[in-house]
Parts: structure tokens; sequence; C-alpha cells
């Protein structure tokens, strides 16, 4: 369908030099504990129910994380609590994931990354996730059919999503809604979440915790009807 066309045409996308090196870079040099695995080493297109009714939107993909597995938040610290989480809420089938052959599956809810190459330091400039917009507003658009919630896992994809959303012809309000946890913005028949993102700065200080994270998505689950 549309999303595996659009998924092979940005599995090869170079517009970002930068990102393009890094993500290259990582995917040769490895980390030790990953030394006999592949790494995917290329933008990562969204994952999980083609026809979602929660859309999960993140920041970027991480070095060793989606970068080596090939799908937005697993492999990583971050991708631990996500999963343990979304797992908790009946929203993935398992709460750990190993690799890109583990039969980790979303239900009813499809991940995205605002920006779609592993970033160093995990912080896209500007200019690049300007870049990367017209891929993520893309996707959006073809999932927004079925769409009912979307949780933004920290400011930086809210940003994103909210961009998109006005791009595509939703009802953005103006001034912009504000970011922040558990906030939840009604824009037409869709419901927008923030959510801390769970990256080890804010799960180590206890800025986010488990039962924190747990109640954004099943919030979005109980809006979206699943
Ligand atoms: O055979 P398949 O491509 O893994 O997907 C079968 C079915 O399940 C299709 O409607 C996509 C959906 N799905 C899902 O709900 N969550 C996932 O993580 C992957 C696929
Ligand atoms: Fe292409 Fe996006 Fe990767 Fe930039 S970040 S190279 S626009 S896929």
């Amino acid at each position: 369908g549309e999303l595996g066309e659009l998924e092979a045409r940005v599995s090869v996308c170079r517009a970002c030099p930068r990102l393009v090196e890094w993500r290259e870079e990582v995917a040769v040099g490895k980390r030790k504990s990953f030394a006999d695995q592949p790494y995917w080493g290329r933008p990562i297109p969204g994952w999980g129910d083609p026809e979602p009714r929660i859309l999960i939107a993140g920041l970027a993909p991480a070095a060793h994380g989606g970068n080596r597995t090939g799908r937005v938040f697993t492999g990583d610290r971050s991708g631990d609590w996500l999963f343990a989480s979304l797992y908790r809420v009946g929203l993935a089938n398992q709460p750990t994931s190993e690799h890109a052959g583990d039969g980790l599956r979303l239900t009813g809810a499809r991940m995205i990354a605002a920006v779609r190459c592993a970033p160093p330091a995990n912080a896209p400039t500007p200019a690049e996730r300007d870049t990367c917009a017209p891929w993520f507003r893309r996707e959006l658009e073809l999932v927004l059919p079925t769409t009912r919630a979307i949780v933004c896992l920290g400011k930086f994809g809210y940003d994103v999503l909210l961009n998109a959303l006005a791009a595509v012809g939703a009802a953005v309000p103006k001034p912009r809604p504000k970011f922040g946890h558990a906030v939840e913005h009604r824009i037409g028949d869709l419901t927008v979440l923030g959510c801390f993102h769970p990256s080890q700065q804010n799960t180590f200080t206890g800025r986010l915790t488990e039962p924190m994270l747990d109640a954004v998505l099943a919030r979005a689950k109980a809006l979206s009807g699943l």
C-alpha cells in the first residue's frame, strides 16, 4: 500500500549530510555489546498498525537503538521504558524488545519519529527537523483517517506534530496550545496528548515515573475506543 511505498522511499533518503554521516558511522563502528549484530543505519520509517487508532510521536531514533534495529523506540533504554508501559496498558504484545525479529507488535498503535535518522547527542538541528518534516507529514496524512489520539513524547515531537497537523489542514488553534505532561488538546476529531519523553534524563531523575507514563497511554487508549 501507500505506507509501504513511503517506507521504501524514505529508506534511501540522504537529505541531511550530518545525519547521514552519523547514522552510517555508528552502524560501522557499532557498540561492543552489539558487535555481532547488523545495524540498520538508515532512516527509520514509522511502524506498527497501518490503520492505527493511536499514534505515538517521538523525537528521533537512538544511535544504538532504532538505528540498529530499524524500529523506532526499540533496543535502547527509552524504548525499554516505553514498551514496558505499552505492554502494561495493553498496547503491545510483549514488554521487551531484543532485535528486529523478536515478534514485538503494537496493538492499535503506530510509532513515528519527528526526525527519521539518528542524530548526534539525540539533538537534530532546526534545519534537520524541517528537512524531515515532509516525510512525517505524509505518513501522518496516510494514518489520520483512523487516528483518534496522538501521544507526543517530548516537546520536540509535539511541535513537529502540531506543524504537520496544521499543514494537512487540521484546525490547530492559534496561539498554539502548550506542551506539558498529561495535557490534552482537542483538535477536530483528534485528541493530542503531551507526555514527558522516557529518556534517562527524565526517568533517572523521577521527572517521569512509570505510573505517569502508564496514565497517559491508558488515557489515549480510552479516548481512542480501544
Ligand atoms: O502480517 P503483518 O505485516 O505483520 O501485519 C498483519 C496485520 O497486523 C496488519 O494489519 C498490520 C498489523 N500490525 C499491527 O497491528 N501491529 C504491528 O506491530 C505490526 C502489524
Ligand atoms: Fe532524510 Fe529525514 Fe534522514 Fe534527513 S533525517 S536524511 S530528511 S530521512
